[in-house]
């Protein structure tokens, strides 16, 4: 296939239960667009048989599937991920589909209108969030997007939300330059598109949440504060304009 109107990367830790579902949706929704779409798939080191199940569910569609041979973290797997994937726009979406496919739609008439990064929110108006996470969760990712705003980056008012597309160009861009592997990653993305001159827009999305998490709250919390902190870290040490004049 030529260089398909849109890829759709979604990054997978031990999905075999819940992937199945969510790639039928996708497949059904793609099915129904008048562009092409395809699909990547990274299994980031599952030991479930995710990345089976992934090919027989994807069996007749355009897609890939990429292996780590060892679970390193989602930021790392969206940095495979995006960087092959070639279609003309590239979505992100978590496995479990919180964010529903259709709401793709809403992204792709961003982009349409000239946004190369365009990112769903649960917090600005219009956002609907049907089923919510637990108050210590949904309270720990205020505090992260605090923190996200002060140190790293000023204005986003939902880092984390796991649906977001970019023209092919800004995926390779911002994520070929990511360093965080771990849940940072959604932060460091939005410092690196506004440091590369990516205009960001957000769109308000439905989002319900699935309660069959990866999280461990307070390991990842802890993780994600340090990943902040190295991110901040390697912006006063001009990591991050190295690596772009090293292009
Ligand atoms: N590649 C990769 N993906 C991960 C990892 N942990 C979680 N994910 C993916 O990130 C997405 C969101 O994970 P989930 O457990 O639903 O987190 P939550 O929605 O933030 O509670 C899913 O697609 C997961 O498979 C990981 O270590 N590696
Ligand atoms: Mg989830």
């Amino acid at each position: 296939m030529s260089e398909p109107h849109l890829s759709i990367v979604v990054p997978c830790y031990n999905e075999a239960r819940r992937l199945g579902a969510s790639l039928a949706a996708i497949r059904a929704w793609a099915a129904a667009q008048d562009f092409d779409v395809d699909f990547v798939i990274v299994d980031d080191g599952s030991s479930d048989g995710t990345a089976d199940l992934a090919a027989r569910e994807l069996a007749g569609a355009a897609h890939r599937i990429l292996r780590h041979a060892r679970n390193r973290g989602k930021g790392a797997a969206l940095r495979t991920g995006m960087t092959a994937a070639g279609g003309r726009f590239v979505l992100l979406t978590d496995a479990d589909l919180s964010t529903p496919i259709d709401q793709a739609g809403l992204l792709l008439a961003a982009h349409e209108a000239g946004a190369p990064v365009v990112i769903g929110s649960r917090k600005v108006r219009g956002a609907d969030v049907t089923r919510h996470q637990s108050w210590l969760r949904e309270h720990m990712g205020k505090v992260y997007t605090w923190l996200s705003n002060v140190l790293i980056c000023r204005g986003v008012t939902d880092f984390t939300c796991g649906f977001k597309s970019f023209t092919n160009s800004a995926a390779h861009d911002i994520f070929g330059r990511l360093r965080e592997d771990g849940w940072a990653y959604d932060t460091e993305v939005l410092y690196l598109a506004r440091r590369l001159g990516h205009r960001v827009v957000e769109v308000p999305v439905s989002w319900a949440n699935d309660p069959n998490t990866r999280v461990n709250l307070l390991r990842d919390t802890v993780g994600s504060a340090l990943g902040l902190v190295r991110i901040r870290w390697r912006a006063l040490r001009g990591t991050y304009r190295a690596a772009r004049d090293a292009d």
